[in-house]
């Protein structure tokens, strides 16, 4: 059997069952770090998921985002929009060629008040080895939240984790080739971080709008990779538009 039907085969069974027959994975530390960054505009919370590779060819990813559903309610997840640069994110992560029916991964799942299923994959088959290769701030999916009650909390309870089971179960999360032999990452080799929230255009990351935003807005402008929180207006991209939008927050 050649390594593309290989993992053709190991990906349908993930996908239709949440089960891959794959080697428990042998590291040492965290290959992979999964975060969260998040901000409070006037009546919604948007938190975005990253990962932080270190490994490469990795081909799939279940993650979990834990919420207090008294605290807040969904009102929708998408795992296509990088938020900066505002950029579809299809080019990171699909699943065969354009005519796939898993071409953009399987849908979130968020019918459980509580918890966000994102589930993905990479399989190119032009080049089915590669997965996605090492690096930071691999963006992941963007939920948006309105307060449950109307009020927005404070210091919402967020929490991550594997998609299903503890990463030790059956059902395997992340999965990645080494050597040409898929692995699985869990235990230690998957690392879930915090989730930040915080105002938006608090560019300084201190939990509050001041004058001080509005250096670390200015010495930002065109930084692609700058977290949620300093794009005070919120359209993608840091400009010096945004170092007037903390003027009026201040
Ligand atoms: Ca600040
Ligand atoms: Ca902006």
């Amino acid at each position: 059997m050649n390594l593309l039907k290989s993992i053709k085969i190991i990906l349908a069974i993930w996908l239709s069952l949440g089960f891959a027959m794959v080697a428990p994975g042998l590291s040492f530390g965290a290959e992979v770090d999964i975060y969260g960054e998040g901000v409070v505009t006037e009546d919604e919370l948007v938190v975005y998921l990253y990962a932080d590779l270190q490994v490469d060819h990795l081909f799939s990813y279940g993650i979990k985002l834990g919420y207090n559903p008294d605290e807040l309610t969904v009102i929708d997840v998408s795992k296509d929009v990088d938020p900066i640069p505002y950029t579809l994110n299809e080019t990171k992560w699909y699943l065969g060629n354009d005519s796939a029916s898993y071409r953009n991964n399987p849908d979130p799942d968020f019918t459980t008040p509580g918890e966000v299923i994102l589930i993905g994959g990479k399989l190119d088959p032009a080049d089915p080895e590669q997965g996605v290769s090492r690096g930071t701030r691999i963006f992941i999916g963007m939920i948006t939240f309105q307060a449950a009650d109307g009020e927005m909390p404070l210091n919402p309870l967020f929490s991550l984790s594997y998609a299903r089971g503890a990463g030790t179960s059956a059902y395997k999360n992340f999965v990645r080739l080494d050597d040409q032999v898929p692995q699985v990452l869990d235990g230690t080799d998957v690392s879930f971080g915090s989730v930040i929230i915080l105002p938006q255009g608090d560019a300084d990351g201190n939990g509050s709008v001041t004058p001080r935003d509005l250096n670390a807005t200015k010495s930002n402008i065109g930084n692609a990779n700058a977290p949620c929180y300093m794009d005070c207006d919120g359209n993608g991209t840091i400009t010096p538009r945004d170092i007037s939008c903390v003027k009026t927050k201040i």
